[in-house]
């Protein structure tokens, strides 16, 4: 459960790709000096998009072409100022990718008794606006894995040249 005496201003962040738990990203929202992110639930999107795993350096990219792929699979948080705006740096917002709010759906959360699943939620999400066509040609994946068999193997932002 969060605290509920705290006045820092929260924002709830659905993520998908190297973010979630178990990815080459999430100890970054770990880390309390990038500020605080508590994971609420899994949850998946409510409409359709295309999630594809582009480039030389294999990043998970969501499309913004709601309809089209599949309703994705992530995890929703809530983030501090600091986090959202480690966040947004990191993603490199508004460059490569553009945070828009997505419906979610949310799923029960652990150790059972939530009584809210299935229920709707609103969160931000690191979607593309604005890329290549041949993108829409790729592979559409339903959920993330860095690890998966698909061999596309994600090249960590420290190791890029
Ligand atoms: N990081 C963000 C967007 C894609 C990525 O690898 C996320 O996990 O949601």
């Amino acid at each position: 459960m969060l605290s509920s005496v705290s006045c820092a201003r929260m924002t709830q962040i659905f993520v998908y790709g190297t973010l979630k738990r178990g990815q080459p990203n999430h100890y970054r929202m770990l880390d309390s000096a990038n500020g605080e992110a508590g994971f609420l639930s899994t949850a998946c999107t409510v409409q359709k998009f295309p999630l594809v795993i582009a480039g030389p350096h294999n990043v998970p990219f969501l499309l913004d072409v709601p309809g089209q792929g599949h309703r994705i699979q992530g995890e929703l948080y809530t983030v501090d100022e600091r986090m959202l705006a480690f966040l947004d740096d990191f993603e490199m917002v508004p460059t490569w990718y553009q945070r828009v709010p997505v419906e979610l759906q949310v799923e029960r959360s652990e150790g059972g008794g939530g009584g809210d699943d299935g229920a709707t939620a609103e969160a931000f999400v690191y979607i593309r606006k604005a890329f290549e066509e041949e993108l829409l040609r790729l592979c559409r994946f339903e959920s993330y894995d860095a690890y998966g068999d698909h061999g596309l193997q994600y090249v960590d932002r420290e190791a890029r040249d």
